[in-house]
């Protein structure tokens, strides 16, 4: 140790900068990565629940260049073909899970504001594929897709699957395309897809699990 009587003026120095510099240190770390998380790599991820309150399933939401690319995984579902979507509500309320609204599709409500409040009023109590297609041939387009929509995931006989697809039109920025917008996002999975459901007695379209999409 430094002797203080010798060197006062040094002792001092020493010891304050000492003391000083992990703080200094710690707290550049702690913004640099806070820094890097926010803006070069944000990430998000959801736990999705089914009517019962289990966990059937993880989303992780990374992103990319090219969009958000978005990994599930999922278990304990019924074995066959399943539409996933993100809607456009952060609230996954059991059982039926209404509460995540519409399919996520901010192109989509931008021209139902600007051009007619009527369709966008039946956009909020339909769900379904084949409305859209309706309500784009009113708007001159032929087909439409919400651009939080995934591709359908397939669950094996054990009752688990596996999806990874980016959504090109959507980021985890800010903006009305977010999936971390204000009012948040959920993805949702359905009983099954293409018109055949996957639990007998159950419509296809049926929200059998919802996860809130939430910023990491
Ligand atoms: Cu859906």
């Amino acid at each position: 140790m430094i002797n203080p009587n010798k060197y006062p003026f040094q002792a001092k120095f020493v010891s304050k900068f000492v003391v000083l510099l992990p703080l200094i240190a710690m707290a550049n770390l702690t913004s640099i990565n806070a820094a890097i998380s926010k803006t070069l790599k944000p990430s998000a991820s959801s736990q999705i629940f089914n009517a019962k309150g289990e966990l059937v399933g993880t989303a992780t939401f990374t992103q990319s260049t090219s969009g958000v690319k978005v990994t599930l995984q999922v278990q304990k579902l019924a074995q066959g073909e399943h539409m996933v979507h993100l809607h456009e509500n952060g609230k996954c309320e059991a059982p039926d899970f209404k509460s995540a609204g519409n399919h996520f599709d901010p192109k989509r409500s931008l021209m139902d504001n600007s051009h007619d409040h009527r369709l966008h009023h039946m956009h909020n109590k339909h769900h379904h594929h084949t409305h859209y297609k309706h309500e784009d041939m009113k708007h001159g387009v032929d087909q439409h897709q919400p651009a939080g929509d995934l591709p359908n995931i397939m669950v094996q006989q054990d009752g688990t699957g596996t999806l990874t697809a980016t959504l090109s039109e959507l980021t985890l920025g800010t903006g009305h395309n977010s999936l971390l917008k204000k009012g948040g996002t959920a993805i949702v999975i359905h009983a099954g897809a293409n018109g055949k459901s996957t639990i007998p007695n159950v419509d296809y379209k049926t929200r059998i699990a919802c996860g809130v999409v939430k910023s990491q």
